[in-house]
């Protein structure tokens, strides 16, 4: 987090024109997401990303998973409407798949307000939930961060007043905890037990859940904790290229030799780490990192 807030430093700058100064926000190069709604005016209706605020079908900008940090630029301000003043409001959808803890900054060059909703049990707007509000001062930097269970959430920017914000000012808001499984690995052992010697087969099964990369690389590699406590590190190491969507299983016969270290409970654990280099692990595609793990279970009864 501390990382985040040197770079939303560095995003606020001062200009000076015929002796004036002004502050403004730049947008960094390598946003993941820029809003792209059209700058509000007079009469402005938001068709865009007005979420609950819609007057007809909810819309939201979805904000795809990532296990490294997201960068969102977007736009809002004031305007008058049938002789009322109105906000650009602009809501975001998170679709979380692991519980954890999300942490939301930003900063804006206007008074700002970042709320963080649950959407209800309904799965629309009548029933959400806001679980926190911040507001702050123009070119103010402020963070929440929020335990989430899986499910969906959406994240609402906008000015804190109604009046007086020139449209097309510019907010940046970062996202750190918002991670989504890449890879998924799983192990089996077929049979679990036997005396020993005995033979049995094994199944290592990885695959590529990220929806974005035409490859993601996989490196597995299986430790064991021995039945007499020992511990054997890097016991088959490897990786594998799996296309997106795709599934890799590799299956050997393994014999479970007539020995004392394997008598009693051995426990086999996988692990799979997506190790992708570039450019499948630069923006726009997720960093690499994800990490899963499983295990089987196998015990060796005396002869
Ligand atoms: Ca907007
Ligand atoms: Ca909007």
């Amino acid at each position: 987090m501390r990382i985040a807030m040197v770079f939303m430093v560095i995003f606020s700058l001062f200009v000076s024109v015929g002796g004036l100064s002004a502050e403004y926000l730049e947008c960094p190069s390598d946003a993941d997401l820029v809003e792209g709604e059209q700058v509000c005016g007079p009469g402005y209706e938001d068709t865009f990303n007005c979420g609950c605020g819609c007057t007809g079908q909810p819309l939201f900008l979805n904000i795809p998973a990532n296990p490294g940090q997201i960068t969102i630029c977007g736009e809002s301000g004031t305007f008058i409407y049938d002789s009322l003043q109105y906000r650009d409001t602009d809501w975001y959808q998170l679709e979380v798949e692991e519980a954890g803890e999300i942490t939301v900054c930003g900063i804006a060059e206007y008074p700002v307000l970042f709320l963080i909703l649950e959407d209800g049990p309904a799965g629309d707007c009548s029933s959400f939930e806001i679980l926190q509000d911040t507001s702050a001062a123009a070119f103010e930097l402020v963070c929440m961060t929020q335990a989430v269970e899986p499910g969906i959430y959406w994240l609402w920017s906008g000015p804190s007043v109604f009046e007086g914000v020139l449209c097309g000012a510019q907010y940046i808001m970062t996202i750190d905890g918002y991670s989504a499984t890449l890879v998924s690995a799983d192990l089996n052992c077929l049979p679990s037990s036997g005396t020993v010697p005995f033979f049995t087969q094994m199944t290592v099964t990885l695959i590529n859940l990220e929806p974005t990369r035409p490859v993601t690389q996989i490196a597995a590699s299986i430790n064991i904790n021995l039945g007499n406590g020992s511990y054997l590190s890097g016991w088959r190491q490897g990786w594998k290229n799996v296309l997106q969507g795709d599934t890799y299983r590799l299956q050997w016969g393994q014999t479970i030799p007539l020995s004392g270290a394997v008598l009693g409970t051995n426990i086999f654990t996988l692990i799979a780490e997506d190790v992708t280099s570039s450019p499948y692990n630069q923006p726009p595609y997720p960093p690499a990192g994800d990490t899963d793990t499983a295990t089987c279970t196998m015990t060796g009864i005396a002869p």
